[in-house]
């Protein structure tokens, strides 16, 4: 657990840490010359069970309360100190209402200095703090009356301490964050013959001695560095998790004065670092209202970043109340869904609002839509499969799960188990995966079925729709993979047929006029002698007595009911003499790696210019693409089934 001091400058913070820890927490000249602190301090004390209680003592000077904040990020458990003497003061309501806005809830109180005061004077006091935590989130922690320098009432703070320790250990399961490791750099220093060490507090996930990570942001890509060594809680050890304050000695290519204080160590998969978030803000009570694109200093992690607050509901946010924004960053940082960060105005002066983080991926349109309102509505719940379920219900187009795990955290098994228990019908393109619910993918089913059936219907004539084509008519936001896998279902259910490059409904018969299915019987050997040069409408013409019209009219229907292709202008090769070009195509790009004009025409012979237009038709259809003067064939040419019959 770590505790973490908060209260009025001249209260006893450090001193009480040095009286519980044996530790001076003010290690710097500084601090040490002016006897106040400036920076976060740091101290460890053992517990009964091995482990070790650490301590983050923060400053309570008005003007320091950025480094306030750099620690309160980090702790568990507050300490709140207030000197006998004086009671609560600014600093102590100031610290409180910062504690409360990061949803800090364990904590207890002590009444220091109560060797400088008679014994009326503490039970003022003690009456004076009960008013104060009234109705915050802190409200009925106990209060120790205590002398610091003296050392009265230090055992019992310090048994009430490891007691607090251990019912947060219990508490562990429910409060470990899982995830991937993250980690805000609160200092960096060098150790001669360790080299760089980080320190900070890991708010997920856990680390090994040998683990990458990435540093970030830094640079374009952020850092790439090695876990040479660490410490947890001041001791050395293998691995550190969430809730740890660790010391990690780093390897990697950079110095120094690369890494400060605000950025993350995070596992590789973790580092997006990002300028725009979504978020719930909740204006204090006793704070002026929020108003639209207010400047602000966001706290977020062990440091903060100036930005700008969108409101994403009506244009200001009333004393007291929670709503809805989006919080624009000068500068990149790192976070996920559900971490807490405070506001406060530009000159730095007045805490704005409290906030917790529900989307790292907003979306750049339509944000204040009542669907997307909602969407944000069930990010606050704790349960990711609350929103996921809103999200896949919302996403016809699937919802990207990348981006999903990413928001929440969620480290790979987790995400699976998620996906899983939402029984969500994922599909996965390379490293890309895009889920859908049961009820959205059979709607997609169906909508395919019913613009394909309204084609039918447009066009009886035409033996079916092409496979990209029927995409955008189903939806043109469908990724191809998705769409895919769609039309593999539906064809392997026997719901969808495919005849070569079509797609139809499996009852829908192209329909050849019975006068033209005559009249091309009759033509057809012409095709057939010269399968890979059959003669153009012109030849077909002359050949046959027929007007040039009437031929070039009939060829047309003909192709519509699938049974020629028109390779090149007025001029059209049978089915079967495709699907035998097809296979000399992908027989070549077997042997060859690519297609050339020059060596199909000396499969089929004829003229070059022939070949060029057979390859130049096979790329317009999709089988191939082209690439200079060669056509590599398309994946696996899946698109095109008449392969395969
Ligand atoms: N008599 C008496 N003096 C105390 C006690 N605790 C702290 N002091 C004195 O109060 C002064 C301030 O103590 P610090 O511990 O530095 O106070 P702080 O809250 O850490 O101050 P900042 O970190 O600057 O906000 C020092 O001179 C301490 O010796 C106490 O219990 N009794
Ligand atoms: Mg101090």
């Amino acid at each position: 657990m770590i505790v973490g001091t908060a209260g009025h400058i001249d209260h006893g913070k450090t001193t009480l840490v040095k009286a519980l820890t044996g530790v001076d927490a003010d290690r710097l000249p500084e601090e040490k010359a002016r006897g106040i602190t400036l920076d976060l301090g740091y101290a460890y004390a053992p517990l009964a069970d091995g482990s070790v209680l650490g301590f983050i003592d923060v400053p309570g000077h008005e003007k320091l309360i950025h480094n306030m904040l750099a620690g309160a990020t980090g702790i568990d458990f507050v300490l709140l100190v207030v000197a006998a003497d004086d009671g609560p003061m600014p600093q102590t309501r100031e610290h409180l209402e910062l504690l409360g806005l990061l949803g800090l809830d364990h904590g207890a109180v002590a009444l220091t200095k109560c060797d400088a005061v008679d014994a009326e004077r503490v039970v003022e006091a003690r009456g004076e703090i009960a008013a104060l935590l009234a109705g915050t989130r802190l409200e009925g922690s106990p209060v120790f009356a205590l002398s610091a320098t003296r050392g009265d009432g230090i055992a019992e703070l310090r048994a009430h301490l490891d007691t607090a320790a251990a019912a947060h250990r219990s508490r562990g399961a429910e409060f470990t964050r899982q995830g991937r490791f993250r980690l805000a750099i609160d200092r960096c220093f060098t150790l001669s013959g360790i080299g760089t060490v980080i320190t900070g507090t890991a708010c997920s996930g856990s680390v090994r001695v040998g683990d990458a990570v990435i540093i970030a942001p830094a640079g374009h890509d952020g850092i790439r560095a090695r876990v040479k060594s660490l410490h947890v809680q001041d001791r050395p050890a293998e691995c550190g998790q969430a809730g740890d304050r660790c010391a990690l000695a780093l390897a990697g290519d950079f110095e120094k004065a690369d890494i400060e204080r605000g950025m993350w160590v995070v596992d590789p998969a973790a580092a997006r670092p990002l300028t725009r978030f979504q978020a719930e803000l909740q204006v204090p009570a006793a704070q002026a209202a929020l108003k639209h694109w207010m400047a602000v200093h966001v706290h977020l992690g062990a440091t903060d970043i100036t930005g700008r607050v969108a409101l994403l509901e009506g244009d200001q946010i009333a004393p007291g109340a929670t709503a809805q924004a989006e919080i624009l960053l000068d500068r990149e940082t790192i976070t996920v869904r559900g971490d807490r960060f405070v506001l406060r105005d530009a000159s730095a002066q007045r805490t704005v609002a409290g906030g917790r983080v529900l989307d790292c991926f907003p979306p750049s349109r339509h944000k204040r839509s009542p669907a997307r309102l909602a969407l944000l509505a069930a990010l606050r719940d704790d349960d990711p499969a609350t929103s996921l379920r809103l999200l896949a219900e919302q996403s016809t187009a699937g919802v990207d799960l990348g981006r999903f795990a990413a928001n929440w955290n969620l480290a790979e098994d987790a995400a699976a188990a998620l996906w899983q228990a939402a029984m969500l019908r994922v599909v996965r393109a390379g490293e890309e995966q895009t889920g859908f619910s049961s009820a959205g993918w059979l709607a997609l089913g169906d909508k395919l079925l019913a613009a394909l059936g309204a084609e039918h219907q447009r066009a009886p004539d035409m033996v079916g729709v092409e496979r990209e084509r029927l995409r955008r008519l189903t939806l043109p936001t469908l990724a191809r993979a998705a769409f895919d896998a769609l039309v593999g279902e539906l064809l392997a259910t026997g719901r969808l047929a495919a005849s070569r490059a079509w797609l139809h409904l499996p009852e829908h018969q192209a329909s050849l006029a019975a006068g033209d299915r005559e009249l091309f019987g009759m033509l057809k050997p012409l095709f057939d002698a010269q399968p890979f040069a059959p003669p153009r409408v012109r030849d077909v013409a002359r050949d046959s007595g027929i007007a040039e019209d009437v031929v070039r009219q009939l060829l047309r229907r003909v192709a519509r009911a699938g049974e020629l292709y028109p390779v090149a202008h007025d001029h059209y090769f049978t089915a079967d003499a495709v699907a035998q070009l097809a296979s000399l195509v992908a027989r070549l790009n077997a042997e060859q790696g690519a297609a050339r004009a020059a060596d199909l025409r000396d499969h089929i012979g004829g003229g070059r210019k022939v070949a060029i237009h057979i390859l130049e038709f096979f790329d317009r259809i999709g089988y191939t693409r082209r690439v200079r003067d060669e056509h590599v064939l398309r994946g696996s040419g899946s698109g095109h089934a008449w392969l395969n019959q």
